[in-house]
């Protein structure tokens, strides 16, 4: 699968996707990212890509022209994958999102920054518009990064165990359960004694699987409850989940 990345600071992506255990969906081709750099299509010699918003009003506004350069160059090499922008106006992006790309051929990713991009680009040529929440940030080079990484840790080989991510929060539509590891007790600084739950060690694997399950509908009820409502709508929650939850006092 193949991401082209039109961006202003292509620096920024290079050493977070070296890093890590998705390193390898990069290194092996599986997810192959482009970088354009935008200012290589400006069309004067100040490499303008911005300019002052009619109307008025503070900061600058990504130009059209620059832009529509820089995708038809992509288009050129890459074809007709959707493109998508980053933008609190967007779908929220969730697991059911990537997991749907993470089997498609890709897409292009273009990084706002400024104030954002003149609106007739975005009408023009934007297929999906994704948000990571409610928040402003200072471009869209981090969301771009943030979809890039959840679909490179989803691809064949790239996490260690193949079943990692199928424990994954959301991946069920749940929020995952606590993990622990050693020491068996720990001591802190308080004189506290923190072990370990105890069905951890016991070596029970069934138990060990019902009370993970357990935990997750626990921390799922009580800070996610919209989860548990619509994980019953579909039908995905079994008799036993619906005995334990029922005991709750949230
Ligand atoms: C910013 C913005 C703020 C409130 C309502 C709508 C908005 N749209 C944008 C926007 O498209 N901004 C561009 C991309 C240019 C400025 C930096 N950009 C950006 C993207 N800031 N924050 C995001 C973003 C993207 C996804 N999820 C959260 C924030």
């Amino acid at each position: 699968m193949r991401f082209d990345v039109i961006t202003l600071f292509p620096d920024l992506f290079g050493p977070f996707l070296q890093q890590g255990i998705t390193r390898r969906a990069f290194e092996s081709g599986q997810v192959d990212v482009h970088l354009w750099p935008l200012r290589d299509f400006a069309d004067d010699n100040y490499r303008r890509v911005d300019d002052r918003p009619y109307g008025g009003g503070p900061g600058m506004v990504m130009l059209v022209e620059p832009l529509e350069r820089a995708l038809a160059a992509v288009r050129a090499q890459a074809g007709a994958a959707p493109v998508i922008h980053f933008s609190p106006t967007g779908r929220k992006m969730d697991q059911a999102l990537l997991r749907e790309m993470a089997g498609g051929p890709g897409a292009v990713l273009l990084c706002g920054r400024y104030e954002g991009i003149d609106q007739r680009f975005l009408d023009r040529h934007v297929d999906l518009e994704l948000s990571l929440g409610d928040f402003v940030l200072s471009g869209g080079e981090l969301p771009a990064l943030a979809l890039l990484d959840g679909i490179a840790r989803l691809q064949a080989g790239v996490l260690s165990d193949a079943r990692s991510h199928e424990q994954d929060s959301f991946e069920d539509g749940m929020l995952d359960c606590p993990h622990y590891s050693r020491p068996e007790q720990l001591t802190t600084p308080e004189g506290q004694n923190l072990p370990v739950p105890p069905v951890l060690l016991s070596g029970h694997h069934a138990q060990i699987a019902q009370w993970r399950r357990e935990q997750s509908l626990q921390l799922t009820a009580r800070r996610r409850p919209d989860l548990i409502a619509v994980a019953r709508a579909a039908g995905r929650l079994s008799k036993a989940d619906e005995r334990f939850l029922a005991t709750l006092v949230l």
